[in-house]
């Protein structure tokens, strides 16, 4: 069949409206095609439902199951996983049946999905990328089962959105003992409750992953007869997922470099009246075309005092000559996330009074920075953040003369310039772990980033003209070690001069 021949007659047919799939039929009716409608669908030669090593040898190598990790470090977090809850629940109960949901499409409007994101537990857990599957894992007496219940083969949907791994693609791709098509999960769970008489489940019951499974399954299930004990997986898979692997950290140094790469690039694309969305399309391009799937998050893109906005994500005013634009912004590369904030002046050119708040800003950063270290918590970073933002409001004279002898004065001052934190874990979310304690001291595998601010609103009568409408953010993204920190993000220009230097490069 002649390429340009089907095309001509599909558009046609899109023309007059005529449904893709009777097309498809019609064509080959007509063109005596001896093919059936089925046969048609199946001339696909991909076979899993995500990139594999078969189908995409430049994404994934052979034993990995996503780019990056490997079938047997997903193995290792299940068992670690199963283990650290045994160990948990040591002398109380034996028996332990784990329940982790995937995410499922949402759709923005009539049959128009949203991107998908796959949940992060599930992910971590077992690689897989389709929506409406369940991982279930439990302890039987020679050790841990894994099973992964996916979406049936059904070659109508997939001649839509294409193919599904189905049972036999999910054993293969995985590595899990088992694998069914997920209506034989309800049975499933039903004959373990018949064959169990003690056991705990874990499960997260505040807050369902997926709604139609749990209403029609799960629920029930969990609760049974009342005599089982609940409890959430979250807050152990977080502090397991706290600490990253030797392939995770591979992963997250790439997802650093191609942010960094890509900032610095919007930094010499960017020029006076240039439109904030502008400068987000071309951080998006940046991060794309470096082989970042998407953005990690809407990004800040926030042009003179809207930089004051910490959350600001309109990103559609025009950025004036003379004026900073803080952008945040980072991408995802193959499920790991980077997290970069710059504050750099649009005519590559910081004022005086714009230059002495990035140089106290950047001060800060670097005191921070080099806590990042076994010895302190994030809690205490952000302390001490406070107090070196203190030093510099009572250096750049913002604070009146007498709060430099009124400690607390000075740092609820300090708190009231920078009204955010110093930082959060970072790793496959961008606020990774979010159930870790910030308490904790940090360990060497933990990744943070540390991005203290000064913001200074338009409208603050109480310092001079000069320093209003000024914010300022410096984030990079820090990984803990034996040893000394190690900015992952250090190539994303920094100092003024390097910044003033690029921006006049203008591209
Ligand atoms: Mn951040």
């Amino acid at each position: 069949m002649a390429a340009p021949m089907i095309t001509r007659y599909f558009a046609s047919s899109f023309k007059k409206k005529v449904d893709l799939r009777l097309a498809v039929s019609l064509f080959l009716k007509s063109n005596g095609c001896s093919q059936t409608l089925s046969a048609f669908k199946f001339q696909q030669h991909r076979y899993f439902g995500q990139p594999a090593s078969k189908t995409h040898p430049h994404l994934v190598n052979e034993g990995e199951v996503t780019p990056g990790i490997s079938k047997q470090e997903y193995s290792s977090r299940r068992t670690k996983f199963m283990q650290n809850i045994v160990k948990k629940t040591e002398g109380i109960i034996k028996n332990h049946i784990a329940i982790l949901p995937s995410a499922t499409k949402v759709f923005m409007s009539y049959d128009i999905p949203y991107t998908f994101r796959q949940n992060t537990e599930f992910l971590y857990l077992s690689g897989f990328q389709e929506p409406d599957s369940v991982l279930v894992l439990h302890t039987t007496d020679s050790g841990l089962k894994s099973v992964l219940f996916v979406p049936k083969r059904d070659p109508d949907k997939e001649l839509w959105d294409g193919p599904r791994s189905g049972i036999e693609g999910a054993l293969e791709l995985t590595g899990v003992t088992e694998a069914y098509n997920i209506d034989y999960l309800e049975k499933y769970l039903y004959s373990y409750c018949v064959d169990n008489e003690n056991y705990m489940v874990w499960y997260n019951l505040t807050k369902p992953i997926h709604e139609e499974f749990h209403k029609k399954i799960l629920d029930d299930f969990v609760k049974q007869d009342g005599k089982r004990g609940i409890e959430n997986p979250t807050s152990m898979l977080h502090q397991q997922r706290l600490l990253k692997s030797p392939a995770e950290i591979d992963l997250m140094k790439k997802t650093c470099d191609i942010a960094s790469q890509a900032f610095t690039e919007v930094m010499k694309f960017s020029k006076p009246e240039i439109n904030e969305s502008h400068l987000y399309a071309k951080m998006d391009y940046e991060c794309r075309i470096r082989d970042a799937e998407m953005l990690a998050y809407p990004p800040v893109v926030a042009g003179g005092n809207r930089a004051n906005i910490i959350h600001y994500i309109q990103n559609n005013q025009l950025i004036y000559d003379g004026e900073l634009v803080l952008m945040d912004a980072g991408c995802e590369y193959h499920g790991y996330t980077s997290d970069i904030t710059r504050t750099w002046p649009v005519s590559g050119r910081f004022t005086r009074a714009q230059r002495k708040v990035y140089l106290s800003v950047l001060a800060v950063q670097e005191v921070c920075i080099s806590m990042c270290t076994t010895d302190y918590s994030l809690a205490d970073i952000y302390r001490e953040m406070l107090n070196q933002i203190a030093v510099q409001l009572a250096l750049l004279k913002l604070v009146p003369s007498d709060y430099v002898s009124e400690r607390t004065k000075l740092t609820q001052a300090a708190a009231h310039f920078c009204p955010h934190h110093v930082g959060h874990y970072l790793g496959m979310d961008v606020h990774d772990t979010s159930l870790a304690s910030k308490n904790m001291k940090l360990l060497p595998g933990m990744i943070v980033t540390i991005e203290p601010g000064i913001y200074i609103k338009a409208d603050r009568e109480d310092v001079k003209p000069e320093y209003r409408g000024i914010g300022i953010r410096i984030e990079d993204n820090i990984l803990i070690t034996k040893s000394k920190p190690i900015v992952l993000t250090k190539s994303c220009p920094k100092h003024p001069d390097d910044i003033e230097k690029l921006v006049n490069q203008n591209t």
